[in-house]
């Protein structure tokens, strides 16, 4: 019996879970430490792909930052995290990617609806995210979102977005039939976490709310799965055309 079997049950049905409390304050603090300093220290160093900025010029997201400081790479490969990812994809998990989604107070922009593995191109479409709460994270401040049960659709079609973060997003035709009543915003506290599924249909509104809403995340997919390399390919064609258009390379 593992403890996240409920939870599981949830994600297998919705294509997302909420585990509550996952880390603990003191680790909650500590990430929380490390990732205020990698913003502040970074914010003027990294570019092109790796950073975008709202429009008074804050943070709103930085990419592939294991890259650029070890801890983050650490923190995902912790025993904790691993048997948990180990558990979600039925399968020996191998780590991608983290990002940090700032997403600033008054000026943070929305992330449009996409399906993860449209970005990362992996055939066998077994791939997860944790999505760590850093604020409370809520639909007063942009808070994640999901489209429920939409992993079970398969890979959408996706046009692109032009919007700084992520790149790619479902067509408008697609977004006109999705029901309101399959849209679910959770409601989480700074140490909960979200689990989604590669396939899940999410994004996030702008956050004109008074308070910042960060969420840290980390990527896993099945260490079996291989790359689709001619997704991966036009994804980052269209990934460069729209860093040139905003002059960011
Ligand atoms: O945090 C957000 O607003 C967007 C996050 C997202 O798209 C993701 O984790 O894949």
């Amino acid at each position: 019996m593992n403890k996240f079997n409920k939870n599981k049950s949830h994600f297998n049905k919705y294509g997302y879970c909420i585990i509550n409390s996952f880390f603990s304050r003191k680790e909650i603090n500590n990430l929380d430490k490390k990732v205020k300093k990698f913003i502040e220290k970074k914010s003027n160093k990294l570019k092109g792909k790796n950073i975008n900025f709202t429009k008074n010029k804050s943070v709103n997201t930085m990419h592939d930052v294991n890259k650029f400081e070890s801890f983050f790479k650490k923190f995902a490969l912790r025993k904790k995290n691993l048997d948990l990812a180990s558990f979600f994809l039925d399968s020996k998990p191998e780590f991608r990617k983290c990002e940090i989604f700032a997403k600033p107070a008054k000026t943070g922009l929305p992330a449009p609806l996409h399906q993860d593995n449209f970005l990362w191109a992996i055939k066998n479409n077994n791939g997860i995210t944790f999505w760590i709460a850093l604020d409370k994270s809520n639909k007063n401040n942009g808070g994640l979102y999901y489209i429920k049960s939409s992993h079970k659709l398969g890979l959408l079609k996706h046009e692109n977005s032009f919007m700084p973060g992520t790149s790619q997003k479902i067509s408008k035709k697609l977004v006109k039939k999705i029901r309101l009543s399959d849209v679910i915003t959770p409601n989480l506290k700074p140490g909960d976490m979200l689990i989604h599924h590669c396939l899940t249909v999410h994004g996030s509104n702008a956050n004109k709310s008074l308070k910042p809403r960060r969420g840290f995340t980390i990527q896993y997919k099945d260490k079996k799965s291989v790359y689709n390399k001619k997704l991966l390919k036009s994804y980052k064609i269209n990934l460069i055309k729209q860093l040139k258009a905003r002059n960011q390379i």
